[in-house]
């Protein structure tokens, strides 16, 4: 039964309310007023915990973006203005391989859905009734979908001989200035493109709380190159500056591909089911296989310049996401509880910070280099239960919760002082609250 105060459950169901637009939720009111790959799928989840059906439509919402190579787009984008680059920056009208009735970015984000759908068929089988009914339609009628997305990661992006999921763009990862990008973002050449203005800076009180100026350059110089080859994967990986294996993304990969398989199971696409476990078991290989040989952590490879990128992040406990060997999983999640990490003295919770407080690259306020992300914390306390190591789950987010009880529902969170940063009534914060309270 819950044990995330009630209150604080009825604040964050008001967020996900407040924040809806019908069949799509912004992923935060003022700062990002559009549809949000990965985000959808944790909001999914969140309103799960309210109503199946609503988080059932949010999925299928996204699902209307997905192109027909597969790919499901890291945003279905609205008529709201207040975001920049929208559409006439990212150019995918007219493309063959985009949706007719939604415009769309041209690229992707980790993929967390299938573990969305998965959670929420959990919940809908708890409630059982219409829900339960709700949800075996929806399973049976979206199937494909999830399947032919992971098909296209497999084969568009993971043909790199490391078998990791190779990335085209920061904002792919989910973690747009994560010092993992450091190295590589430093050897893009921004060259001639029209001028623009930021609005992200618009909306956050201090403008050190958002990536740099420099970083947004080659986030739109990288989009030039992409619709240089109009989004083709195969040309891609040959123009683009940024080409890199994301051993995140990959276990977010792993993971989502392995509950999917056993919904297909459920369905008899046998076939499709054992694909998708093969599919799984690679990408789980791919993350073993990074490790790093004197502290274990998973590591992002440079596919451009061919060498390892190293740096203290958060992305090094990838495998707890996708699950690793006995002792290695439970090597990494007592290192992860330990003084590096959540027990760290700097730390003003006991949370995993984005980038570890003793690395020269770690900023407490800065967006994806030190904060706390809630939703990043609850995805791992949902795999280490998943994997079997339930205590550690709770101990997390026992602080999880603590963290989100100044009821901002905040981006994320100074690492040090502990003060809200970012959008507040962020949709996925308080996605992450309420499903903690399941
Ligand atoms: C942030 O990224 C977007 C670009 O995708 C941005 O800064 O404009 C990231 O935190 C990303 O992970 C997230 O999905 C998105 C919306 O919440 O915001």
């Amino acid at each position: 039964m819950p044990d995330v105060a009630i209150p604080l459950m009825y604040a964050a169901a008001d967020v996900l309310r407040a924040n809806d637009r019908g069949e799509r939720t912004v992923a935060a009111p003022r700062l990002y007023p559009h549809q949000w790959s990965w985000d959808a799928a944790f909001v999914a989840i969140g309103w799960g915990t309210v109503s199946v059906p609503r988080a059932l439509d949010e999925l299928r919402h996204l699902l209307r973006g997905q192109w027909a190579t597969g790919m499901i787009p890291q945003i279905v984008f609205s008529a709201e203005p207040g975001y920049f680059p929208g559409p006439d920056r990212w150019r995918t009208q007219g493309l063959p391989t985009v949706p007719t009735d939604v415009q769309t970015s041209g690229i992707c984000q980790p993929a967390v859905h299938s573990l969305a759908v998965w959670v929420i068929g959990e919940q809908a089988r708890r409630n059982g009734g219409a829900d339960a009914e709700a949800f075996e339609a929806f399973l049976a009628d979206t199937f494909e979908a999830w399947f032919r997305w992971h098909v296209w990661l497999d084969d568009a992006r993971g043909s790199h001989p490391s078998g990791l999921i190779e990335i085209h763009h920061p904002w792919e990862s989910g973690m747009d200035n994560s010092p993992r990008w450091d190295a590589a973002c430093a050897r893009v050449r921004v060259g001639q493109m029209a001028p623009y203005v930021r609005e992200d800076t618009k909306h956050v009180a201090d403008v050190e709380q958002r990536p740099a100026d420099a970083d947004y350059d080659r986030y739109l110089w990288l989009v030039e190159q992409l619709v240089s080859v109009g989004y083709e994967d195969a040309a891609a990986r040959e123009v683009i500056d940024f080409r890199v294996g994301d051993v995140f993304f990959t276990a977010t990969h792993a993971l989502s591909a392995a509950v999917l398989a056993t919904l297909g199971d459920r369905l008899g696409r046998t076939a499709q089911a054992n694909t998708l476990r093969g599919m799984a078991a690679r990408a789980r290989a791919a993350v073993a296989a990074t490790a790093d040989p004197e502290t274990g952590h998973a590591r992002d490879f440079d596919m451009r310049a061919e060498e390892w990128l190293r740096a203290d992040t958060i992305g090094g406990f990838a495998a707890l996401i996708c699950g690793a060997e006995p002792d290695v999983y439970a090597a990494l999640t007592s290192d992860l509880l330990g003084p590096d990490w959540c027990g760290h003295p700097r730390l003003a919770n006991p949370l995993p910070p984005t980038t570890s407080p003793d690395s020269p690259a770690f900023v407490s306020r800065n967006y994806w280099r030190g904060p706390q992300w809630p939703v990043i914390t609850w995805l791992f306390t949902w795999a280490l239960r998943h994997h079997g190591h339930a205590e550690a789950a709770k101990t997390i987010a026992a602080a999880g919760r603590d963290q989100l009880a100044d009821g901002t529902f905040s981006e994320y969170y100074d690492a040090v002082t502990g003060a809200p940063l970012g959008s507040r009534n962020q949709s996925w914060t308080a996605a992450a609250a309420l499903a903690w309270a399941t």
